[in-house]
Order: C-alpha cells, then structure tokens, then sequence
C-alpha cells in the first residue's frame, strides 16, 4: 500500500498522469500508477469518490451484477474483508464500499473533488498534455487516462414545456443527496429502462398516485434479491481465484456463471420452457445465458422473448395494462435487460397507472401535468428516468485537441473511433478506460475497469522501460478494429434495438453499435497479445535525451 500524496515533477510541475475522474476506473488506476511510482492527479467533478454511485441515488438504485462479482479483485485481503449484505447491493452500499477502498488505499490525498476537468490539449513540442479545470487552473502531465465513465452523463428530455412545470423535476442520475419524500404526491414518471423499474415500485409505496409515461416497453427479469448468508459469502471467498479468473477469460460478459452448451431450438419446447422457468426463478441478468444463441438466432429469441411477455401476462392483472408492458419492438437482450424487484406487480396497485408515449407522445408539460393525446395526467412531481449520453457523452463534453489542434468532439463526429477501445489516433498519451470499441457496458464493469487499468499500467511500465515519450493508436489499426467492432456487433441482433449501446437515444447522435462484442475474454487476449507483440499496431516516439519527462 502507497501512502504518501503524489508530488508533481520539482523542476516542471508536471505530473506523470492526469485521471479524470474518481469511480471505480479512477480509484484503482491512481492504486496502480502510485504503486509503480508515477505521480498522478485525479479530478473529480463530484463532492466524493464512487462516479456513477454518486450520482445515482435514486429510490431502489442497485446494481444488476450480484455484489459478490461487482467488486474489486486486486487486492485479496480486500475481498477477503468486506462484507455485502444482499445478493444485489443497494446503491448507499456500493458508495460505502467505494468509500472504504478510498480510505483504505488512502487515495484522497491525489483526488481534487468538486473539480470538473474542461480542456485537455496535447503539446506536440513538450510531448505532454495541458489539462485545465475548472478552479482555473491549468497542469502538464505526460499522460492523461480518462476514467470518466459509461453512464454519466444524465440527459434531460427536450421535450415542450418542461421548463413551466411548478412542481420539482428529478434525474435519477442526478439525484439530490438529501431524501426526497413523495409522501401524499402525484408522481409523473418519465422512462422506463432500469432507473425506472428500479424506482417505480418504491416511488408507487410513497406517492399518493405515480404515472409511468413508456415510450419502450422492456424486458425484465426478478432479482430475487435478498440478504446473503455467511455460507454464501464463505462460498465465494473460498473460490475467489477460480471465480475471478472464470470471469475474466471464460465468462462471455465477465461474469462467472454457468456456461450455456446448446441454442434454445436445440431443445423441446417442454425442456425451454422449464430451463426459462428455473432461470426465471433463480432470478438476475443470466436468463439470457440460458442458450447460447439468443443474442444470435431471432427464432432463439423470440422463444425467450414469448416466455417473459408470458410472465407480464401472468402477474398483471388488467390485460390492456399487460399488452403495453409486453416489449414487442426489439429482440430481448438487445436492449440492456433490467433486473427488477415487483416492476410488473406495481401496475396492480390502484395509485399505479401506465400511460402510452409511444403511439401518443408527450405534447407538452404545462404547469401542473403532462399532456399526451388532449389529456392531462396532473402531477406534483416530475421523475425523469431518461438515462444517458451513454460512453461518449462525459469524453465529449471535455474540449480535448490532439496533434495539430485536431478536436476529438470533431473527429468522433461520425461515430467513436479506437483502437482497442483504449486509445485514439491524432491523441497521444491519451487513454480511455472501459471506452467505446471495449467490451465495456456489455460486461460486469469492474471486471472491464480492472483488465483496462492494468493494460495500461503494464504500458506505462513499458514506456518507461524504453524510454517513450508518447505512444499513440495506429490509423490502419485503428480503421481494422473499427471495421472489426463492427462486424461483429452485425453479426448478432443487438444492432436491431433502438438502445443506448446504438446512441439511439440521444437526437443526432451517430447510430453505430459502440461496445465490442466479442466478449471479455476474447477481448482480453487480443490486448495481451498486442502487448506481448510490443504494442502492435500503436506508434511510438523515443524520448529525446534532453527531456525525460517519466522518471524512475
Ligand atoms: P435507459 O436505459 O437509457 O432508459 C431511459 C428510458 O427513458 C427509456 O425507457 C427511454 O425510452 C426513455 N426516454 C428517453 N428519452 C425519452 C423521451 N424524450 N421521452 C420519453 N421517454 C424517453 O436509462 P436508465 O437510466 O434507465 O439505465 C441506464 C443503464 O444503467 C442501464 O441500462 C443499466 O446498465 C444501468 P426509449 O427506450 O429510448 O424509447
């Protein structure tokens, strides 16, 4: 363990690393680097460590991944030590646990909270980037790793007369820190992807009556969630090593659990539906690793897809209210499955309705109410569960140039662009973690974040040992691994959804599939395999004798 705060360079006042951001990506990247003696600066733009566990405070946050696998594997004794209570831990327990490894690794020291970083400029002269925040003021570092996360970016609506509303308009990823009470109030809902889900039964036992506007219905499987025993703990810990590395290199979404061997029409119908069955009934996101061709095969799908609205069928008991939950406008999975605790049951409550946006949108909000179709759904409160410019959103709203002044914003412009979903050609020493073109959102996201910084640590290491002074994503191997993301993200259903992986929900923004595909463990093995080749398909520069600006 590293404890001293990282010093800049005495002569340059330069760090070796710039970090933006203190989530999970941030925390064990500034663990590593400090580790292996660079200094380094982290900057954060909220009051406290934990990046989308900060934000996301909303009634029934939690994370879909069970908590013993969403979690830190670096450190044993960490694992080792701390204690999660349900099988999905609650947002509060995930940002105490971010908290404990902060203190633990006694990382604040290297974090400046309430920091937004604004512009980052590569100097082609100095080989290093100029990174100005926004207290002012402007720092040099070597290199810059952006650890500024997949979702968040909270996206507010455009939608007509949002800014006349009397009553207060929340974000579930902008959550205020003080509790909000919903005690005797009509709650309008705006969203129904897994902030929604998560949020509308709680947000349903407080309000006086809450309104869910669905433009998408979706697809959601019961978490099932519920205290973890000792003996579960013990269980997990006791195999830590084989979970872990089943997670990293076998698991498709990094995540350990049993491996589909057959598709779904390989079996009767009797035999699928009492394999949903047992998977509906145990609960969480592997439903969907039942078979192994449901993200491939549409008829595979379709027999997932008709179990589940079966399932919407079944508990909800007004069947006009049924039809609309039923998801018929994409294949299951393709849209990011949510995982929930009595979503449809909560339309069953007589304060609960359901209210069709997507053959009637929203006209307007007025002061008092949401208007759809010449009616008016009066509410005193507004929840908007609208979701995110989802893994470029947070990387384009930095005003970052490259060599010759290139923007990235510009360069992005028609899509993201990476090699390996690390790094981007034109901009040196600049790394993404868990970027687009990497596995990212489509895995278990610490299992992502852990490969991402120690591929980057070993790099550095590397740099150091050869005297580089930058390094930076080839163009034809950028332009091959492009081609490549692409192709393999065409050759599943996923393209066909309208999701967030698509930019489909933001206006404007390219439609281009942005995680890679192929799996955390192909993945894995391509990065290492580009390393053990020195770096393959990346550009290097040596340092000139004069200017080491890496020390030790
Ligand atoms: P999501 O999954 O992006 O969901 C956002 C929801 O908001 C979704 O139902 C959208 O409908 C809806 N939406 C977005 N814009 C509008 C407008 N303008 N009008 C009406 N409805 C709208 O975000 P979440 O926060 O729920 O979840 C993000 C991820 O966090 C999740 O996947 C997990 O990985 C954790 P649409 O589907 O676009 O028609």
């Amino acid at each position: 363990m590293s404890s001293a705060q990282s010093s800049p360079d005495p002569t340059t006042g330069a760090y070796d690393v710039v970090i933006v951001g203190a989530g999970f990506a941030g925390m064990y990247m500034l663990h590593r680097l400090r580790g292996l003696g660079f200094s380094a600066r982290v900057y954060e733009q909220g009051g406290g460590v934990g990046g989308t566990w900060y934000w996301n405070r909303y009634p029934g946050a939690r994370c879909d991944v069970e908590s013993m696998q969403y979690s830190y594997s670096f450190s044993d004794e960490l694992q080792q030590e701390w204690d999660w209570s349900e099988r999905y831990a609650p947002q509060p327990e995930i940002l105490k646990y971010a908290n404990h490894v902060a203190d633990r690794f006694d990382l604040r020291s290297d974090i400046q909270f309430n920091t937004r970083v604004e512009r980052a400029a590569f100097d082609e002269r100095a080989n290093s980037w100029s990174v100005t925040t926004s207290d002012g003021k402007t720092v040099q570092a070597q290199f810059i790793v952006l650890a500024t996360g997949c979702l968040s970016n909270a996206r507010n609506p455009d939608i007509k007369g949002l800014e006349n509303f009397k009553g207060a308009v929340y974000h579930t990823g902008n959550w205020p820190h003080e509790s909000v009470d919903f005690t005797g109030l009509r709650v309008g809902l705006i969203g129904t992807g897994s902030s929604g889900i998560q949020s509308a039964p709680i947000i349903a036992e407080h309000a006086k009556h809450l309104t869910v506007f669905q433009r998408t219905a979706n697809f959601s499987i019961p978490a099932r969630n519920g205290a973890l025993t000792d003996e579960e703990r013990d269980a997990f810990r006791k195999n830590y090593p084989e979970i872990r590395r089943f997670a990293r290199e076998v698991a498709r979404n990094g995540i350990y659990a049993e491996q589909p061997d057959r598709g779904a029409l390989d079996d009767s119908e009797d035999a699928r539906r009492a394999k949903f069955k047992a998977r509906w009934d145990r609960g969480g996101l592997t439903f969907m690793y039942v078979y192994n061709n449901l993200g491939l095969d549409l008829a595979a799908n379709d027999s997932a897809a008709n179990y589940v609205r079966g399932k919407i069928t079944e508990i909800v008991k007004d069947s006009t209210t049924a039809k609309l939950l039923q998801p018929n406008s994409h294949p299951i999975g393709t849209k990011r499955i949510c995982i929930d605790t009595d979503y449809f049951a909560t339309f069953n409550r007589p304060n609960v309705s359901l209210v069709d946006i997507k053959t009637n949108p929203i006209q307007e909000i007025t002061a008092n109410a949401v208007r759809v179709a010449g009616a008016d759904h009066e509410v005193d409160a507004l929840v908007m569960a609208t979701g995110f410019d989802a893994m470029t959103g947070s990387v384009a709203k930095i005003d970052i140039s490259g060599r010759g002044g290139e923007m990235l914003n510009q360069k992005w412009a028609e899509g993201p662009k990476t090699y390996l979903g690390l790094m981007t050609a034109g901009f040196p020493n600049l790394f993404i973690i868990t970027g687009p073109g990497s596995p990212s959102v489509l895995s278990n996201m610490i299992v992502s974040i852990e490969q991402h910084v120690d591929w980057i640590a070993d790099c550095l290491v590397h740099m150091r040992k050869q005297g580089l002074a930058t390094m930076e994503a080839g163009r034809e191997a950028e332009e091959k691994w492009v081609a490549h993301v692409n192709e393999v993200a065409h050759g599943t259903l996923y393209p066909q959804a309208n999701s967030w992986y698509m930019g489909a929900n933001i206006p404007g923004k390219p439609r281009i599939f942005m995680p890679y595909i192929g799996g955390v463990g192909v993945y894995r093995r391509i990065c290492d395999e580009v390393a053990a080749k020195g770096y393959e398909g990346f550009v290097t520069e040596a340092e000139v004798q004069s200017r080491r600006v890496v020390t030790g």
